[in-house]
């Protein structure tokens, strides 16, 4: 083998050995290049909540459990101004779920959720991941809905975690929480764009569902290369 020929198979290995999480018997093995995003497990978004997502207290006992095989844990928190854009209350004869055209695109109305400092958008007094290091907090522009940890709606404005994750050598993202079809499919689809390996925990996730919304979340994140996994899929 010639002196560069040697040098590229070399390279080669050592690409191999730095492709994301090894699969061993199946199961996806973590290591210290493996992150997990929490999202949007408030209270708001549980049983009971404004904007309650069906199940939804049922994704905590599973992400309790992931959460232990990551060093590094992301949580992120809606976390709206009183008379949030998003809400169908800021736009007089507009329900919830309607959808009306702003600047930044079209914008599905909600009920009043996770006002910041409320009771409701605070985090699940249940959710026991103390090994979560940083709070994302989402959607605190009025103006403007942020669905996403990395982009605000209008596709411009970063939060930074692409940074975090980057100067932590971090290269694959697992997204869990609530709901499937708006904070976690946004998050995972950014997560990609921004060139990460990604895996969505789906029995670590539920959905809104609304007008189609589950479905077509998950055949965009589908087409960006968004992985579906199941919390089981992960080596213990
Ligand atoms: C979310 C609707 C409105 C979410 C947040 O966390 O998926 N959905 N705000
Ligand atoms: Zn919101």
């Amino acid at each position: 083998m010639a002196k560069w020929q040697r040098r590229k198979f070399i390279l080669g290995l050592a690409s191999l050995t730095l492709a994301g999480p090894a699969i061993a018997a199946d199961k996806i093995k973590l290591d210290a290049a493996s992150a997990l995003i929490v999202v949007g497990v408030q209270n708001c978004f549980l049983p009971g909540g404004s904007l309650a997502v069906r199940d939804g207290d049922q994704v905590i006992p599973v992400i309790n459990r992931i959460a232990k095989g990551f060093i590094t844990v992301v949580i992120t928190q809606d976390w709206h101004t009183p008379h949030h854009v998003s809400f169908a209350s800021s736009h007089p004869g507009k329900k919830p779920f309607d959808i009306i055209k702003l600047p930044y695109g079209d914008q599905m109305l909600w009920p009043d959720h996770c006002v910041q400092g409320s009771e409701g958008a605070q985090i699940a007094k249940d959710l026991d991941i103390a090994n979560a290091a940083l709070i994302v907090r989402l959607g605190s522009n009025r103006d403007m809905d942020s669905y996403s940890a990395f982009l605000e709606a209008d596709k411009k404005t970063h939060t930074g975690l692409v940074g975090y994750f980057s100067e932590r050598g971090v290269r694959s993202i697992f997204v869990c929480g609530l709901a499937t079809d708006f904070c976690v499919a946004s998050t995972a689809i950014d997560a990609r764009h921004a060139g990460f390996k990604v895996y969505v925990v789906e029995d670590a996730c539920r959905g809104i569902d609304a007008r189609g919304s589950l479905a077509k979340a998950w055949s965009d994140m589908t087409k960006a290369g968004v992985k579906k996994i199941r919390s089981s899929d992960l080596a213990a």
